[in-house]
């Protein structure tokens, strides 16, 4: 157990973003749904779901300008809604960084926006005492390249299902390089300069471990470490690995589940983590503390996720879920 572990048990409640180039589509390809292509439907899958090429991906980085972000206004609804700490997408599955990325090009400074958005958001984090941190899909790059190790897995693993050898990766139009060409030329490059680059973070959300090795899931622990050590890194590490534990997404563990490390739960105000512009089942404010009272009364966190749109504007239903919630933290006290 580290020591810095304890502010993130105290914490209890946090605000996820899911926001990227996915976010320009809102879960429609071409006027196509997601749900008419296929799943998971989830907006920041539309790449997967519509197995769109990586050329033509591409271009939407050059359509990607949300004027209406404003990192001092999230950190500040994440500190109304009586929120400790905020985890914000730096890459995800498609590959592209929302930082200032010299290790790729494929990245938020090569957009007409052109601003560095992990730093302005650890920026108003620090000024509202929030604190931040980062998921990072350090496995699945659809962009660079988790589709080899998908071949490599299959090769090692015959009698694996399908499932298994194949979700998740690019089938559709693979990168050419090797799994290990992408660690070693992207991954594990880019989690090195974003120790560099954001002192001071306190976690980092690494996710869909599937088929890595255990060194490879190690190293991406050793370069946080030795950097950042103060970080506190998510099971989705992979192999055993990381400091706490995840129960699935939108699950509350069973008080059966044995759970020996502190541990968080993940949910969303609608069906998708990504902005997903028709998806209008929303939960209500209730239940929204319905599950912060469970989880929390059952000893974990819970991170809330909200979908900025194309514009960085987040959707009117979670602004009122957060501060409705928040109001009821003011009053009732905040453990
Ligand atoms: C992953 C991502 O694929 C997804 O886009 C999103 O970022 C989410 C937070 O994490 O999806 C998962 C990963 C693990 C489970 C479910 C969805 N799980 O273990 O139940």
């Amino acid at each position: 157990k580290k020591p810095t572990i304890d502010w993130f048990k105290d914490s209890k409640y946090g605000m996820f973003i899911h926001w990227g180039l996915y976010s320009l589509q809102g879960g429609i390809w071409k006027g196509k749904k997601m749900e008419e292509m296929r799943p998971p439907f989830v907006a920041e899958w539309i790449m997967h779901a519509a197995q769109v090429s990586r050329n033509e991906y591409k271009k939407l980085a050059n359509e990607f300008n949300p004027v209406k972000f404003n990192a001092d206004s999230i950190a500040f609804l994440a500190k109304e809604a009586g929120m400790k700490y905020l985890v914000i997408t730096s890459k995800h599955h498609d590959g592209f960084a929302l930082y200032d990325s010299k290790v790729s090009d494929f990245d938020v400074m090569n957009t007409p926006f052109k601003r560095d958005i992990i730093s302005e958001l650890q920026n108003a984090c620090n000024k509202q005492g929030i604190a931040f941190g980062i998921y990072y899909s350090h496995n699945i790059d659809w962009m660079d390249g988790s589709d080899a190790q998908s071949v490599e897995f299959a090769m090692r693993n015959p009698d694996a299902s399908d499932h298994e050898k194949t979700f998740g990766a690019n089938t559709w139009d693979p990168s050419p390089n090797t799994f290990d060409d992408y660690l070693q030329k992207k991954a594990f490059p880019q989690v090195k300069e974003l120790m560099q680059n954001y002192p001071g973070m306190k976690m980092l959300w690494y996710d869909m471990p599937w088929r890595m090795k255990p060194e490879q899931s190690f190293t991406f622990y050793k370069i946080v470490y030795d950097l950042q050590p103060q970080i506190i890194i998510t099971e989705r590490i992979g192999n055993g690995f990381g400091d706490y534990f995840i129960p699935g997404d939108n699950v509350i563990p069973d008080d059966r589940d044995k759970i020996t490390k502190p541990w968080e739960t993940v949910g969303t105000h609608n069906n998708s983590w990504g902005y997903k512009s028709y998806d209008n089942d929303w939960k209500t404010p209730d239940e929204i503390l319905y599950w912060l009272l469970e989880i929390v009364s059952r000893g974990g966190n819970y991170m809330l996720n909200i979908g900025p749109t194309s514009e960085g504007v987040v959707p009117d239903q979670s602004v009122y879920n957060l501060l409705e919630v928040g109001k009821w933290l003011k009053i009732n006290g905040e453990a």
